[in-house]
């Protein structure tokens, strides 16, 4: 029997290392949610909800899921044997309906402990158990100009750090994002993989034209070109054009995931943790795409250390990963809040070894970024136009 002891939700605000620049907004700097356990044993676990643009990407803000965490999760955990993840994570949503990051965070927590408990990786408690050590990662070019991105490629492909680039299109005119596309494409070649976001800003109109001319410059995959509630337009669109559409913001976990491949809305499925409401539900989206035949990618919420590996522990479960992971948050950040730097190196991310998630705070840094404790970074993020 474990009970929850202690609780500590804080938000930390890191800058980003340049201008991140996304159809919805840009950003300047990251705001994670950490949320920090400690049970009736004396055992610590650690779990983040990050979400991207304040509320611009999704219905779940930085401020929301802390205190979704604090007013309503946590009074659940006090009344639960927090040993046993499944049945915790049922009892909290008996009484709390969505906010899938606000949960992600809490059981990401909770498996940090049990891996603790037990001895073993967060990989070995999830779906058929860990796989793979170590995740192809991919880095998203989005500074904002054409010229920058291909520097900032070319310097990631001599630092053999990343060979699959995401470009974040959807803000301009769709032959001028095109037009950015197909100067990367080239200037890159086949080194790379390129591969965009429109982060759902096009019109169906739009994403038949753009989709049509992406696939002649040799971009390799499309992610989310309208939005994420226009299954059928997802459907029409996969039907019609070569290059694969990726769901992102249409996957909302198993159900959403169900949908989409009962309808042939995506030939891939970006799975994030956070999006699907936490660990367990990812590897069950996963089997869900697989079952399909649909193609699997590691997502990410632009997380920082903890959420990064969290993600990272999932994706080591997943028996066939054809598209790789974008899991580079840590190092869009001007500094990792972990107490060991992630192994990033080749091409991929090392999967921690040790138990639980097999990473730990560092607690200066942590203190050097809490919002609570310096003055705010809030407001950072300016909405795109
Ligand atoms: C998204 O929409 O996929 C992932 C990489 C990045 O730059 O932004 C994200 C979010
Ligand atoms: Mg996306």
């Amino acid at each position: 029997m474990a009970t929850l002891d202690r609780a500590d939700t804080f938000i930390v605000d890191v800058p980003t290392i340049r201008p991140h620049v996304l159809a919805m907004a840009t950003m300047y700097s990251q705001a994670m949610v950490i949320v920090r356990l400690t049970d009736s044993d004396g055992v610590e676990g650690i779990g983040e909800g990050t979400t991207i643009g304040g509320l611009s990407y999704g219905d779940e803000s930085p401020e929301s899921i802390k205190s979704a965490i604090d007013t309503y999760i946590l009074p659940v955990l006090r009344t639960c044997n927090i040993a046993h993840v499944g049945a915790t994570m049922a009892k909290v949503a008996k009484s709390v309906r969505g906010n899938h990051f606000a949960k992600c965070a809490i059981e990401t927590a909770l498996l940090d402990m049990v891996g603790k408990r037990l001895g073993v990786p967060v990989s070995e408690l999830i779906g058929g158990g860990r796989v793979r050590d170590t995740l192809p990662v991919a880095w998203t070019l989005a500074s904002g100009d054409t010229a920058r991105d291909i520097a900032e490629g070319e310097e990631m492909l001599s630092l053999r750090r990343h060979r699959i680039f995401k470009l974040k299109i959807g803000k301009r005119d769709v032959r001028a994002d095109v037009a950015h596309v197909g100067e990367i494409c080239k200037a890159l070649g086949d080194r790379a993989s390129v591969r965009v976001d429109v982060n759902q800003n096009w019109s169906e109109a739009q994403a038949k034209l753009g989709m049509a001319m992406l696939q002649d410059v040799g971009c390799d995959l499309v992610e989310q070109p309208i939005p994420g509630d226009d299954i059928a337009g997802m459907a029409r669109l996969s039907a019609a054009q070569a290059v694969p559409l990726m769901a992102d913001e249409a996957l909302r976990g198993q159900r959403t995931a169900l949908r989409i491949a009962a309808t042939g809305a995506a030939g891939v499925f970006a799975l994030k943790v956070a999006q699907s409401g936490g660990l367990f539900a990812t590897a069950e989206v996963a089997a869900i795409g697989t079952a399909a035949g649909i193609g699997l990618y590691g997502g990410t919420m632009l997380e920082g250390g903890v959420g990064t590996i969290a993600s990272a522990h999932v994706f080591a479960t997943v028996p066939e990963l054809a598209w790789g992971t974008e899991l580079f948050g840590p190092l869009l950040q001007v500094e990792e809040i972990l107490t060991e730097p992630l192994g990033y190196a080749d091409f991929n991310l090392a999967v921690p070894t040790g138990p639980g998630l097999g990473i730990a705070l560092d607690e200066d840094k942590v203190a050097s970024f809490r919002r609570d404790r310096t003055a705010p970074l809030l407001h950072t993020v300016s909405a795109g136009a």
